[in-house]
């Protein structure tokens, strides 16, 4: 007997600063009813996928960006892709930036069930970028000005008949992000993205992009028994061009669906939420094989100590 939960990866194209949120929610809209054509029970949109990616300019008053953030969820322009929800009995996850009644700045990724309710709520922990303005880029990657780090860290919602996490963009860099969730029992782990080809600090990296991006999620994947779904805001967007390659992996790490597009894109997959199980139950039996004892100075420090 398995669990199949049938996942779609809603890829978008750009954005544009003069896009309104009513026409990006018109387009998801329009990706959900795919979906549901495709009998899918939940869909994954990027990253801050209500605006273009505003990171990119500086303003010397933060509060001059309020523009870019939503104050409630769902609100009047967002409504309409929560009762599409309602209607089509699709779930979604959704990135957007948040700006909390007591002023705090989040990226965030909300998880909304077939009923169009909002079942979890994620803020981003790995925050990239800089913090001031840097003159001398082509664009900015200021987040770590517009965001402060999710405090509550990772979490995993029992929703959808599975143990679902939720990570943004940058996390899926980092191995702790999948581990923690793992230790929670994930079977599915949904990211949404917006990655710049151009990196600025080391430009060696730019052909690169799409094999890191693969690199990781696989890697996630694999090591925690778990499917990982990401899904990119791709293409050229205000002048900066940005990875698609949206993709669904197993929990054997292979990529089973895979954007071919840098535009609105919808993949689907039939996931089986047992086939983690042969992982988590074997090579990756965390009770049995690991070393905690030894794991010390994954939480003890953060940077690098030399003796
Ligand atoms: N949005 C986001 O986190 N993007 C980063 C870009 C690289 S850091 C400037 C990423 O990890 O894809």
């Amino acid at each position: 007997m398995s669990r199949i939960l049938t996942v779609g990866a809603a890829q978008m194209g750009p954005i544009q600063r003069s896009d309104s949120r009513a026409s990006a929610v018109a387009r998801m809209v329009d990706l959900l009813e795919t979906a549901a054509r495709s009998n899918c029970d939940l869909v994954a949109f990027p990253e801050l996928a209500l605006t273009t990616f505003f990171p990119r300019w500086f303003v010397d008053d933060i509060s001059e960006a309020d523009h870019w953030y939503e104050r409630e969820m769902p609100s009047a322009e967002t409504r309409p892709l929560f009762d599409a929800a309602r209607r089509l009995k699709v779930g979604f996850s959704l990135g957007y930036a948040e700006l909390t009644p007591d002023g705090h700045r989040f990226n965030t990724q909300i998880l909304v069930d077939k009923d169009g309710e909002i079942v979890g709520r994620y803020h981003k922990v790995h925050i990239p970028g800089h913090e001031h303005h840097e003159p001398d880029r082509p664009f900015q990657h200021a987040e770590r000005y517009y965001f402060e780090p999710g405090p509550e860290g990772f979490g995993v919602w029992k929703a959808f008949g599975a143990r679902i996490g939720m990570m943004i963009c940058n996390d899926r860099r980092w191995p702790e992000s999948y581990r923690v969730m793992g230790l929670k029992g994930v079977e599915l782990i949904l990211c949404g993205y917006n990655t710049p080809i151009h990196y600025v600090p080391d430009p060696s990296q730019d052909i690169l992009q799409g094999f890191h991006n693969s690199l990781v999620m696989q890697a996630g994947a694999y090591q925690n028994g778990t499917w990982v779904v990401g899904v990119a805001k791709g293409g050229v967007e205000e002048g900066v061009d940005s990875l698609g390659q949206s993709a669904i992996i197993a929990p054997s790490g292979q990529i089973v669906a895979q954007a071919y597009t840098t535009a609105d894109e919808l993949l689907v997959a039939r996931c089986d939420l047992d086939w983690c199980a042969k992982y988590k139950n074997t090579l990756f039996d965390f009770e049995r094989y690991r070393r905690p004892e030894v794991y010390g100075p994954i939480t003890g420090q953060r940077g690098v100590i030399l003796d």
